[in-house]
Parts: structure tokens; sequence; C-alpha cells
């Protein structure tokens, strides 16, 4: 079993019970004009993740692990957006007004999608999602039981809001989370610090921190092992 270098000690991965989870790489938080602009951050803030990200999927393909790739929208009627969350953070544009991709975090429409640089591929599960959390109101529980899945390799966006919530939900039901440092993002670097150290603090509360690069090299390893064999 291949040991990763991370916080706050060695990660056993797992790869045959792992799966790598992308949370929300959407264009409507990664692009101008969506939803996080709207919020007043500054998107481009978070393109640096793209790149780590998009070996490391390269590499997660080419071995063979399950990738499950997740999208926070809601339905185009909005009956399933709380009326809390449409006026919070009093937005330029609320969820479901029109912008320069189509109606902000709505299903189906351009901004929502994710962006080109990791687009799912044939066969890879998309979970939308209506919450913050990548468990509440969704089948992902139900799609990592079946395949086995007890390990998560954790990236996406935003790392204190959804790649928070996501890991602290999946930490409760028992699975081990490796969040990968340069594969998550954030709009404020003081909550990028701070949302990786409340992860990997107290003996790993909820979960281990570490680098793509070292993940990357093990499922390389295991593939090459395997077309040797
Ligand atoms: C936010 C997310 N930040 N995906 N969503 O509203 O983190």
């Amino acid at each position: 079993m291949p040991l990763i270098d991370a916080q706050p000690y060695q990660f056993a991965l797992a790869p045959s019970e792992a799966a790598l989870l992308i949370i929300d790489m959407q264009r409507d938080f990664l692009e101008p004009g969506g939803f996080g602009e709207s919020l007043g951050n500054d998107v481009g803030l978070l393109r640096c993740t793209i790149a780590p990200t998009r070996r490391l999927l390269a590499a997660a393909r080419a071995s063979g692990l399950t990738v499950i790739h997740t999208r926070e929208g809601h339905r185009p009627d909005l009956a399933d957006l709380a009326p809390a969350k449409k006026v919070r953070g009093k937005p330029s544009l609320a969820i479901g007004d029109v912008g320069a991709m189509g109606r902000l975090l709505v299903r189906g429409e351009p901004g929502h999608d994710i962006i080109p640089e990791l687009y799912p591929a044939a066969g890879e599960p998309v979970i939308d999602k209506p919450g913050k959390g990548a468990f509440y109101a969704t089948d992902l529980d139900t799609i990592l039981r079946h395949r086995g899945v007890k390990q998560l390799i954790v990236c996406g966006v935003t790392t204190e809001v959804c790649v928070n919530t996501s890991v602290r939900e999946a930490n409760d039901r028992g699975f081990d989370c490796l969040v990968l440092e340069d594969c998550v993002g954030s709009y404020f670097p003081e909550f990028q610090e701070m949302g990786l150290r409340m992860i990997k603090a107290q003996g790993g509360i909820f979960g281990w921190v570490g680098q793509s690069d070292a993940v990357i090299a093990a499922l390389r390893a295991g593939h090459a092992e395997r077309r040797v064999a």
C-alpha cells in the first residue's frame, strides 16, 4: 500500500478502495461573470488549482481510479433553493438571475457546467448538489458504497466552503479523506490556510492534507506495476 507524504502523518493509499472527488470546478466559480464574481470575489485566485488537478485527473484515469465530479446548483424552478441561501451575501446578482454565463448556479446553464479543462469523461459520475456539502440531498454516499470506496482524494473549490463541508460530511460517514493542498482553492488566502489547518489539526480530526505530486507518483507506480504483472 503506497504511503503518501501528508499531514499530520502519512496517508496509506489503497487505490482499489479510493476515489478522486473533484468538487465544484464550475465556470460559475472559476470564470468571470459567474456566481463567484457576483459575490465580489476575484475568481482568478482559484485558477492555480486547474493545472495540478488536470495532471492528477489524467493519472487517476490512466490508473483506473474512480473519478467523481460535483456541481453546486439548483433546479431551473429553484424549488430546491432555500430562501436564506438566495439572499445570503447580498450578491450583485442572485442565484437564478441571468448573468454572463446564463442563470447563476442553475442546472443546465453554461456557468453551472464544469470548466473545459477538467470536463468529466463518459462514465464518470457527476453529482448535482443543492448545498455546500457533497452528501446533502445527493446520491454520493450510495454511489461510493456501491463501488466499495473507503478513501477520498479531494480536490476543488472552495477550500473553506464546499471542500470543508464535504470533507466533514465524508469523515462522519467513515471515509478517509486526503485533501490536496495544490488542488483546492479559495478566494481568500487566509481561508485557504485555515481551511486546511482545520482538517489536519488535532491528529487529523477531519482528514489528511497532502500534495498532488505524491498521489500522481503513487498512481503511476501502481499502474506501471500492473502493466508489468
Ligand atoms: C461556494 C463552493 N463557495 N463550491 N461554493 O459558495 O465552495
